[in-house]
């Protein structure tokens, strides 16, 4: 049987990033799956305060984001939509998983490298070098274990730790017997969207500047501020190259999984506009956000108040009740190979 699983942390409003290389894709996979597939979705909002977030934010953020979750299409009657923190099956199997997770190879995640040297302005207070941030993707592979999911959808970033993933689920399965599953990594085409500030760089919900991401329910007005701001070079043709020109190379990209990527190639679409202009080039691209985004920021309006807030609520409530369901099966076979 088929089980999809990804997650989301509600950590701001996310970006067009987190939407093409991830977001899309779920309801794409919602509206493609037959019967017989199951569809599980994902506010990590344990992993969210790895890094120190201000209380009344983070409650703001989870639910925006799950109003974000409805917004983009999927539907709570075929998808469970969860937050985390509801089913503490997910911190369980984390711990059990601990016990036999290999601290070397936990080192190693670059995710990891790059967050301990994160200068955190926000915290109010000096902490040491947190074990949560570095035992995050443990818990990312109980997220994931718990459910038995067969497929990931997610964005190449988080490759790394799906590999992770895996080598937890033999590792236990090598100690106690058969029991947990391991998950194939599913890439969208659209694996890395970069900063349209640092084009080297990922478009990220924690960088400094908010004009490097376009959030997805950004205006018309800022979607084309922001486009306009984008880096490019000084050279005059169009062409697709992303190591020579990383920021054009990104514009075309977003063009490509916005308009049309079921036909052609991103080359192809760059040499029908290489006679263009940048301006016209940037122009196009923001009209195609625009278009894209437009009906997911009026869904996204009316989902926040719908029965004053209390259909978020009754959303949440449910999806806790089937992800725990789905959660405590596995956990009671679980229990039992560990001998608990
Ligand atoms: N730039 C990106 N291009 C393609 N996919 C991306 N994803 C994130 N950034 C890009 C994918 O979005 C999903 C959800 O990500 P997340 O919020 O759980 O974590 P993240 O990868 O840490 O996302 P951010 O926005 O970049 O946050 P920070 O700044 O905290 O690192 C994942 O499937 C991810 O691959």
């Amino acid at each position: 049987k088929k089980v999809i699983f990804s997650g989301i942390q509600p950590t701001g409003i996310p970006h067009l990033g987190n939407y093409l290389g991830a977001l899309q894709r779920w309801v794409q996979q919602q509206n493609e799956a037959d019967e017989d597939t199951k569809l599980i979705y994902s506010l990590v909002d344990l992993h969210a305060i790895t890094l120190w977030q201000n209380p009344a934010q983070l409650r703001q953020w989870r639910k925006e984001s799950l109003a974000i979750l409805l917004a983009i299409g999927l539907d709570p009657k075929r998808s469970t939509i969860f937050f985390q923190s509801h089913v503490p099956a997910h911190s369980e199997l984390m711990w059990i998983l601990s016990c036999t997770a290999s601290v070397g190879y936990l080192s190693r995640m670059t995710q990891w490298k790059s967050k301990m040297s994160v200068e955190d302005n926000a915290k109010p207070f000096d902490t040491p070098l947190q074990l949560g941030l570095f035992s995050y993707p443990v818990l990312q592979a109980a997220d994931i274990l718990v459910h038995r999911a067969t497929h990931v959808p997610v964005g190449e970033d988080q490759s790394q730790h799906l590999e992770f993933t895996r080598n937890c689920a033999a590792t236990f399965n090598h100690n106690y017997g058969q029991v947990l599953v391991e998950p194939e990594t599913v890439l969208s085409p659209a694996k890395r969207i970069m900063s349209l500030l640092e084009p080297q760089k990922k478009m990220s919900k924690s960088a400094l500047n908010p004009k490097s991401r376009i959030l997805i329910i950004d205006s018309s007005e800022t979607i084309k501020k922001k486009v306009n701001a984008a880096l490019t070079d000084s050279i005059d043709s169009i062409t697709f190259d992303p190591d020579g020109r990383p920021g054009l190379a990104n514009l075309l990209q977003i063009l490509y999984h916005l308009e049309n990527s079921s036909t052609g190639s991103v080359e192809d679409l760059a040499s029908d506009m290489v006679d263009i202009s940048k301006r016209a080039l940037k122009e196009r691209v923001a009209h195609a956000i625009e278009q894209h985004l437009l009906p997911i920021r009026e869904r996204y309006q009316e989902v926040l108040v719908a029965d004053g807030g209390q259909f978020l609520d009754d959303v949440a409530r449910e999806g806790a009740d089937k992800a725990g369901k789905s959660a405590d099966a596995t956990m009671t076979i679980v229990r039992d190979a560990v001998g608990l």
